[in-house]
């Protein structure tokens, strides 16, 4: 329970509210953000506000005041759960993780840089090369990951278009010898198309306006955005990021990480390849189809170190096995000569992406730790994932994101009710419960075999010959109409499409999917020639981005997993990683839809704080016991307040000595005692102790003094 702020600044802890009700909550976290305090606890999760303005509270001197100290002897701050599951994990070898969620601009990604920095701050003192060297590059790898993986969106200037989880291993001092970099679903179809008002990625404007003329000379691109199908519509896209400097940020950081000039080089052929590729056309004269513009196919194939005929081969044609076991080209459509170019330009940019995580990843593997001679290695998860989104047109990708944000809000319920819950058991106190709305059931709209929307819409990518879209739309509909979080569309309906659409009532809202493109973007089919294209490239670092190249037509398998499905896996197996670890939250909230630093707009806020199960929240942690700490530590902090404990006391236990405090406090209805820890219910308690102890401290302090003075 934090202190050292006064009143005026509102409750630092909501579990000190006078009384639980949403209107109490909001004036508290209303109160809060105008006088500039963004974060609050629940307990021991921060719940934080983005304040859209640089506050002067992440400095060197904020960090040495967090360092090593308890949650409530400080004010509010990400720092202090860092620190907590720093100790967590040092103390007690536990491995840890922060998980920060909230919806999409809320501050998450600005959260995770914050813990990061602390980490890295607080750890190392000895300045050892090869751990400061680790650290480096964890930092370092912010910068390249947000140019590679982040976007302007119509929720965010720089969004977060793949989900990123990073576990920090430390060694037996507690100092980071080294990590990993798990990568989620990125959003490539935004390589080819963007909404209105959005970006492509900021790598590709980086290059275009920040790459030295020599660059850009030599992969044949010209500095103008507007030029290229690609990024033409992000071109005239106002936005804070500063692209040109932000180029140099990325390619320094790329040298520092240990990235080798030939393998910078070959990212930007690749983006420039990328960009090329949006523009190339095709025309059909009834009976084949050609390529227009064969300057840039030209181009291309010199960036991806291949040759002019192999290049326009794969753009033409795609190669097949026939029954018998021949293999013949087939000249593309027009339409699937475009499918397969836009296809392919996706998944360059994905294979790109899946390389540098790995690159970054093989620089910072731990190696040689011998757990007999080293101790245990234990871990920090960060989690960063994209946030819940809802747009104007919300496609298969904002069903993956979403999806994505019910399993973490699953995750979260399971976990403070079953810490909770834990703790109580381990104590031996008695628990009472707290009806929480559970999402599980909306998790199985999704996920559930057999019936769930991803099966569904397997079945309909599986099934031989042409299932549309709308006909994979109508047997959801049919298979799901009964289900309490989905609605078909109706004709009498005039808010949606009757033909393209659906609702999911996510716990997070409502929000409309046009199944437009679904299936596609499931199957993610690329044609195998791209494969075998790029396995042959000259470049050693591209062709190492295309393993499965090397496979003949005749051994590729048929039935790969889908998209939606192979998301689904990822996402049990992370929830599944952070479920084994000791968990700590940090719950972000968005304080309006302008990104202004005063405006606070009640109606959004009090919906995030709703669905986030903030009240709930407060509740649980109520209903049982607002405070606990070890007896040590209490004993430490108020036995200047007891006349048996000051200044020591003489009975068989710290247990004991606490026991005389609260009596004769008179609090011994209010409290329980545990095995090892104090309990405290009423916040008010630990209130009346704090003010006496406060009270008493100067008095102290002039005892102390007249002692020292040889007064007394
Ligand atoms: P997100 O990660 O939650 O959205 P970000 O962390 O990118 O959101 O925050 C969005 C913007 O809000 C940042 O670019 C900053 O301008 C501002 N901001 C957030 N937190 C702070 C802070 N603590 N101090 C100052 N400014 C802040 V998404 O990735 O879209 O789900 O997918
Ligand atoms: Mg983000």
């Amino acid at each position: 329970m934090a202190e050292l702020e006064g009143l005026e600044f509102g409750k630092s802890d909501f579990v000190l509210l006078d009384e639980v009700t949403m209107e109490q909550f909001m004036e508290n976290l209303k109160l809060r953000f105008e006088k500039g305090r963004i974060y609050t606890y629940i307990g021991e999760v921060v719940v934080s506000v983005n304040p859209y303005r640089q506050m002067d509270i992440y400095g060197k001197d904020t960090i040495d005041a967090y360092r090593g100290r308890e949650l409530y002897e400080n004010p509010p701050h990400l720092y202090a759960v860092s620190d907590a599951a720093y100790k967590a994990m040092k103390r007690r070898a536990k491995d840890t993780c922060i998980v920060i969620s909230g919806e999409s601009g809320a501050g998450k990604t600005e959260a995770s840089k914050y813990i990061m920095q602390y980490i890295a701050a607080i750890t190392n003192p000895n300045q050892r090369v090869e751990v400061e060297s680790v650290k480096n590059v964890l930092l370092k790898s912010n910068c390249v990951l947000e140019a590679f993986g982040n976007a302007k969106t119509n929720r965010n200037d720089n969004s977060s278009r793949f989900g990123k989880y990073m576990d920090i291993n430390f060694n037996f001092n507690g100092d980071p010898t080294g990590g990993n970099i798990n990568n989620y679903l990125l959003e490539k179809s935004r390589v080819v198309q963007q909404q209105d008002g959005e970006r492509n990625f900021h790598s590709f404007y980086q290059l275009l306006r920040g790459g030295s003329d020599e660059m850009l000379g030599s992969f044949h691109l010209q500095k103008d955005p507007a030029l290229y199908t690609y990024t033409k519509e992000g071109a005239a896209t106002a936005t804070s990021n500063n692209d040109r400097s932000s180029h140099k940020a990325v390619m320094s950081a790329l040298e520092a990480i240990g990235f080798s000039q030939e393998e910078i080089t070959s990212i930007y052929q690749v983006l420039a390849a990328i960009l090329l590729l949006g523009n190339v056309q095709f025309e059909s004269d009834g009976e084949s189809v050609q390529i227009v513009g064969l300057e840039a196919v030209n181009h291309i194939s010199e960036l991806i170190a291949s040759d002019m005929d192999s290049v326009c081969k794969s753009l033409l044609f795609r190669t097949v096995a026939t029954g018998g076991g021949e293999v013949i080209e087939k000249g593309h459509t027009e339409q699937d000569a475009c499918f397969g170019c836009s296809a392919f330009a996706k998944a360059l940019y994905e294979r790109l992406f899946g390389w540098i995580v790995n690159r970054i990843n093989s620089v910072i593997e731990v190696k040689d730790y011998n757990p007999v001679l080293h101790g245990k290695n234990t871990v920090i998860g960060v989690l960063d994932i994209y946030g819940f989104e809802i747009f104007d047109n919300n496609s298969f990708e904002q069903f993956c994101i979403n999806y994505c944000n019910e399993k973490l809000q699953q995750l979260f319920i399971e976990l403070i009710l079953r810490q909770e819950q834990g703790e109580y058991q381990r104590e031996g106190i008695t628990w009472q419960h707290i009806d929480y709305f559970n999402n599980q059931i909306i998790v199985d709209l999704v996920e559930q075999p057999h019936k769930g929307i991803i099966s569904i819409l397997d079945e309909a990518c599986l099934t031989v010959g042409k299932v549309t879209d709308t006909v994979c739309l109508e047997s959801m509909d049919t298979k799901l109409a009964q289900h309490p979080h989905y609605t078909p569309a109706s004709p009498t309906d005039k808010t949606m499409d009757f033909q393209k659409q659906f609702r999911i009532r996510h716990y997070a809202g409502d929000v409309t999917y046009s199944v437009e493109g679904f299936l596609d973007k499931n199957k993610d089919l690329l044609f195998q020639d791209f494969k075998r294209l790029m396995y042959n490239s000259a470049n050693p670092v591209m062709k190492e981005m295309w393993p499965d190249g090397q496979l003949s037509i005749t051994e590729v398998t048929k039935r790969p997993l889908t998209a939606a499905t192979l998301f689904k896996n990822s996402i049990v197996a992370l929830v599944d990683k952070l479920g084994c670890k000791e968990p700590y939250y940090v719950r972000c909230i968005k304080p309006n839809e302008m990104k202004s630093q005063v405006l606070f707009d009640d109606a959004r806020c009090q919906h995030q704080v709703a669905y986030l199960g903030l009240m709930e929240n407060v509740m649980v942690r109520r209903a049982g016991f607002a405070y606990r700490q070890h007896y040590a530590r209490v004993l430490q902090r108020y036995k200047m307040t007891c006349e048996y404990t000051w200044p020591n006391h003489l009975m068989a236990s710290d247990r004991e000595a606490v026991e005389a405090i609260i009596t004769q406090h008179g609090f011994q209805d209010d409290v329980a005692y545990g095995h090892t820890k104090l309990f405290v219910r009423s916040p008010r308690s630990l209130y009346t102790l704090e003010q006496e102890r406060a009270a008493l401290i100067p008095i102290l302090v002039l005892f102390l003094q007249k002692v020292w003075r040889g007064a007394l």
